[in-house]
Parts: structure tokens; sequence; C-alpha cells
């Protein structure tokens, strides 16, 4: 494959063509005190749809040319033949120029991991917002690339891109640019959208909870168990994409459960911008149950949970709104494993509670925490006159006493504060005990 072709192959997949299919090799160049994670890079591989083939690490300092070293190119390069291998995926993030020399030395496309989360999460992509967050990663992560082709170039490293159409690529960075602006603003409607309609849950008195954690922890499967909604799960990373709500009663008060994106370490920035909006709706919620998966080793519970603090805190989630769902305990055997791993969590300065989604174990306790955490609920007593109808009163709170009274109907509720001064206001009358 000439230079040429590489980069066709480059502008095509920006425009949304996902090809990931073929046998692939992995590769993880990465410092001493750096973790292996070709595991989770092998996930994410066969999660887009790729045969791995063979995983490659190296440990060294980053080359600037190739990233690897280039006595392992040289390897790389015969194994790539030998195995009839279509592509090369680096964990590691490529700069474009060294994506460039590797395409050139290997002969086959190469893409870094950033590339193909894109892949999985295109392959994923439900909702028109999760398609549009897509392109728009794709698209800028495409514009850095033509920028970079135009300065290669321009210092005479790209021989033969000039001849091959400088006007072709301007033209193109042009649209580039003019289609990332169109899809910021559409995007941004979206957002409005969205905002509007959380405002309007909130003074409709109506509670949030977001479940989030890292990929594969279980959230859908919490989902599946708190709501009796199907989501959809497949135990590979990033099965959800989108949001998905559903309201449900907690000991009477009405909450909205959302099923979130899954976290995954070190995400891509240009993709943390482009999913913010769908991490956002987490920032949002009232409470945030960090769903971890506590059947693995204590590092692997630590990372993974680093990873996921490091992503709610960045969204402005304080530890007082995060409760963590330690699930999966069903697949611990000893109870002394079990409670050295919650005590880790508790180390971290977190709530805990130790639940089985897949089981329906602990679900109770979960709840109750839940309960007990979701802030300004107030307590009244309220007389209705007339004609209010009580029953619109039982969808926006939690009613404890419900009394007729000469015509009259005596009511104690409990709610969202928002919700309860509205309708003391509505109905005139009565005290309020917080
Ligand atoms: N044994 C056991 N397996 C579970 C439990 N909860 C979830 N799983 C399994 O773990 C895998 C991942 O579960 P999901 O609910 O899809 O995880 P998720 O957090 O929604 O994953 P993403 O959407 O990819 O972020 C599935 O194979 C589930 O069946 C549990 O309590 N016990
Ligand atoms: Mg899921």
């Amino acid at each position: 494959m000439n230079s040429r072709s590489v980069i066709l192959l480059n502008l095509r997949s920006s425009k949304g063509v996902v090809e990931s299919t073929g046998r692939v090799i992995i590769v993880q160049r990465r410092e001493r005190n750096e973790k292996n994670l070709l595991y989770e890079l092998r996930e994410l591989a066969e999660a887009a749809g790729y045969k791995v083939v063979m995983e490659i690490e190296q440990v060294r300092l980053p080359d600037s040319r190739y990233n690897i070293g280039a006595g392992k190119v040289e390897e790389l390069a015969r194994l790539v033949k030998e195995n009839n291998i279509d592509r090369v995926i680096f964990f590691n993030e490529l700069k474009p120029n060294q994506a460039y020399n590797l395409r050139k030395k290997l002969d086959v496309d190469v893409i870094d991991r950033y590339e193909l989360i894109l892949e999985v999460f295109a392959k994923r992509a439900g909702s028109r917002e999760a398609k549009l967050q897509i392109e728009l990663a794709r698209l800028k992560k495409m514009l850095g690339l033509v920028r970079e082709w135009i300065s290669l170039a321009k210092r005479g490293e790209f021989p033969g891109f000039m001849a091959g159409g400088r006007y072709a690529i301007d033209a193109y960075y042009k649209y580039v640019s003019s289609r990332i602006s169109r899809i910021e603003n559409e995007l941004e409607k979206l957002r409005k959208v969205k905002s509007r309609r959380w405002e309007r849950r909130r003074s409709a008195g109506l509670y949030s909870i977001a479940l989030t954690g890292y990929t594969g922890a279980g959230k859908t499967t919490l989902f599946r168990a708190l709501t009796n909604v199907e989501g959809y799960s497949d135990g590979k990373p990033f099965a959800t994409l989108s949001t998905k709500s559903r309201k449900i009663r907690i000991y009477g008060l009405p909450v909205l459960v959302s099923d979130t994106i899954g976290f995954i370490d070190s995400l891509p920035s240009a993709l943390f911008d482009a999913f913010y909006t769908t991490l956002g709706e987490a920032a949002l919620a009232d409470i945030v149950v960090l769903v971890v998966d506590i059947s693995e080793d204590s590092t692997e519970i630590k990372r993974k949970i680093s990873a996921s603090l490091y992503t709610l805190l960045s969204l402005g989630i304080t530890k007082n709104r995060i409760i963590v769902a330690a699930n999966k305990i069903d697949l611990i055997n000893d109870i002394s494993t079990l409670k050295e791993r919650i005590d880790i969590i508790k180390d971290m300065g977190l709530r805990v509670v130790a639940i089985s989604a897949l089981k329906g174990l602990g679900l109770e306790r979960l709840k109750q925490k839940i309960y007990a955490m979701l802030p300004g609920k107030v307590r009244a007593e309220i007389i209705l006159r007339g004609s209010y109808d009580p029953n619109s009163i039982g969808e926006k709170c939690k009613v404890i006493k419900f009394e007729k009274m000469d015509g009259n109907i005596y009511l104690v509720i409990e709610g969202r504060r928002e919700i309860i001064e509205k309708l003391k206001g509505k109905v005139g009358s009565a005290v309020t005990n917080n």
C-alpha cells in the first residue's frame, strides 16, 4: 500500500465507515512503572470485531519516529507478513508522523487505542446524539491529522504528498471544519432540550440517580434489576453508549434511574469532551451509584475505582453524592475476601453496599441507603379542599397518610422541597416538618 492509499483509507474512515474486521496484532509500549493493559486492549479489539492474533509488549521510553523501537518495528513487519495481518493496533496514542511511519514500514493500516474506542462506540451508537458525538470526535482527530500532514509536507517529510493534491486536502480541511461546527451546533441544541427536561423533572418532584462505573461492572444488569426493564448487555466493553432512564419508586419517592456509558482508564481527552453530555447527565443526578465489579482482585478494583472517581470528580461530582454498589458478590466464595475488598473501598472514603445485580442480592439495602441520601426531603401535612385530585399528588411524592375528614382530605406527604412548596401554594394549607 503506498502512502496515498493510506491517506485515502483514513479520509474514508473519517466519514464514519467502520472497517473493524480482520486479523490484528496489538501492541503496547510501556515504561517500567506502567501497567500492562494489553488484556483490556484485546477486549476492546474483540468488541470492535477483530480477531487478535498476537500481543506484543515493549518496555522502553517512546521513540519519536515509531513510538516503539526501530528494531521492534522490523520484527513487527516480519510478523505482519508471516501471519497475514490486516491491521496493527497500538495501546499508545500515536502522533500523526508515528502512525504514518509505521504504516509505511508495516504496509498495513495502523490505528491507536483512541481510534479503536471510536470504532467500538460507532458500532454501538444507537441514539442520534451518540452518533453525532462519535462523528465529532473522529472529525476533531482528523483535523489534527490534516494539520500535521500539511506541516510535514512543508518540511518535506511527506514525499509525494503535496504533488498528490494540496488543493484536495485544503478543500477537505474546510469540509471537516464546517462539518464540526454544524455538529457542535446540533449537539448544543440537543443539550438545551435535555437540560430543560431535567429542570421540568425536578420541579415535578422527581429525584434522579445515575448508575455509573467502569465498563462491564454491571450497570445495565443493575438497571434491569431495579426497573424490570431490559437493557442491552453482552459482557463486552461499552455495551451501553447512550443514557437510558426509567422512573421507579424508592420507598414511595419517585426516582428516575439512568443507565449510562461505562468509564475506562485514561479515556482520551477528545473522547471525554465528545461524551461530556452523556456523562454530564450523571453530573445532574442527585445521587451517583458507582457500580464496581468486586469479583476482581484488589489491584483491579482500586485501579478501576480510581479511573471512575477521576471521571466523576472532573464532572464536579463529589464523594458525598456517591455510593458504591460492590457488585457480583455471588462470584466470591469466602466472606473474608469480600470483607477485605469492601474495606479497600471504605478506605477510599466511599460509602459502599455489597450486591449482586444478577442474583438480586443486597438490592433492598442499596435502596435504603439511596433513600437516606436523597437530598432536601421534606414532610408536610396538607388538607385538600374541594376538587384537587389526590392521585396527581401521589405521582409527585410519597403519600404517608391519606384520610377523609369532613369532605376534605387530610394528607401527610414527603418529597422534594420544590414540589412540597408548590403543592402547599396550590392547596393553601398546613404544616411542614423538615
Ligand atoms: N456473576 C455476576 N455477573 C454479573 C453481575 N452483574 C453483571 N454481571 C455480568 O457482567 C457482564 C457485564 O454486565 P453489564 O450489566 O452489561 O455491564 P455494564 O456496566 O452495563 O457494561 P457497559 O455497558 O459495557 O459499560 C455481563 O455479562 C453480566 O451478566 C452479577 O451480579 N454477578
Ligand atoms: Mg451497560
